[in-house]
């Protein structure tokens, strides 16, 4: 029986969109920070008795179209390791589920080195998260803490797509969740970008778009320039909430109130505080700041909104093992 923990990562710079959606390899390379306020605890045993695998999430057993998203990526290690045994998953999440706050991110990434302790494979922190896209995108990128760079790769080259951390993030920089909505999304992810990609005339600006931002971003993480990495982030964010405004029919992750926190961490900006916003897929709003500065910013934010909504987190690190019987 192995549990890891996995930390769940926020998007600097956005990956919206798959150029081959069986091969999970995305149109263009994306950048994260790994928080350490939300996570997952994942223990995986081999059953044993049962030819098919079982899935717990947060104390409640899965049905069987959950369990086999699961079992798709549980196959993808045991081909690795040449076998069929069934296993057991218990999921805990640390983070509201499907509110664009990343679980799917932290729970990929915390099975993901759980398997690969189970099954003895050995891999790669590359291999590993080469593996771990084909779960869940974004997930490849918590396998790392600190700011952490998926490249798009090449092609249809599998191996050519794969996260590393870039920098440890060990200067004063965190972010603040603005926890608007703890519903699950009605368009998740997956089919958010697919929509956009099929139907935004703006779409084809975002890859040349993406590639400028990242430059710009990794000099400024460069630098620990955190106004440089807020204001870059903030706006490729809104970039892409404008290619999903442009498609057809046009959606949006926004509620009334994502346009509150948007406009109150411009009034903290304009009173001195080095704050910027980024936005998933989901009315959450992060706020990217220096750590320093959080608590105050937390206390500003709490005129509008209740301070469980304000979740103040440092930079996360790398998962960790937390037992193994
Ligand atoms: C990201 N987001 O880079 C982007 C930016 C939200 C906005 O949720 O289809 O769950 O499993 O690869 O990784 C990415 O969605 O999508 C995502 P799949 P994923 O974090």
């Amino acid at each position: 029986m192995i549990t890891y923990r996995a930390h769940t990562n926020i998007a600097l710079i956005k990956y919206w969109g798959k150029r081959n959606a069986a091969k999970a390899l995305p149109m263009t390379s994306s950048l994260s920070l790994t928080l350490d306020a939300f996570y997952t605890d994942t223990r995986v045993k081999l059953c044993q008795k049962a030819t098919e695998d079982q899935f717990k999430l947060n104390g409640q057993l899965q049905d069987q179209k959950e369990t086999q998203k699961i079992s798709r990526f549980v196959d993808l290690f045991r081909k690795l390791a040449e076998t069929d045994q069934a296993v057991i998953i218990d999921s805990t999440n640390f983070v509201p589920t499907g509110a664009g706050l990343a679980s799917s991110a932290s729970a990929f990434a915390a099975l993901a080195c759980c398997l690969n302790d189970l099954f003895q494979l050995n891999l790669s922190m590359q291999d590993l998260s080469i593996l771990t896209r084909q779960g869940s995108g974004s997930a490849c990128r918590s396998l790392f803490g600190g700011f952490v760079l998926w490249h798009r790769g090449q092609d249809d080259d599998m191996a050519s797509s794969f996260a590393e951390q870039i920098d440890p993030a060990e200067f004063d920089i965190g972010m603040l969740t603005i926890v608007i909505n703890r519903r699950k999304k009605k368009i998740s992810s997956r089919q958010g970008m697919a929509h956009t990609v099929n139907t935004s005339p703006f779409y084809a600006l975002w890859p040349q778009e993406v590639e400028r931002d990242l430059e710009r971003m990794l000099d400024a993480i460069k630098a620990q320039d955190v106004d440089a990495i807020g204001s870059i982030a903030e706006h490729n964010a809104m970039k892409m909430h404008a290619t999903v405004l442009a498609s057809n029919p046009s959606f949006t992750y926004f509620e009334p109130t994502t346009l509150t926190a948007i406009n109150a961490v411009k009034q903290l900006r304009l009173a001195g505080y080095s704050c910027y916003y980024t936005i998933d897929a989901g009315p959450n709003v992060k706020v990217i700041a220096p750590y320093s500065q959080l608590s105050a910013i937390q206390r500003e934010l709490a005129n509008l909104f209740e301070i469980d909504q304000l979740v103040v987190s440092k930079v996360g690190s790398n998962p960790k093992l937390l037992t193994k019987e």
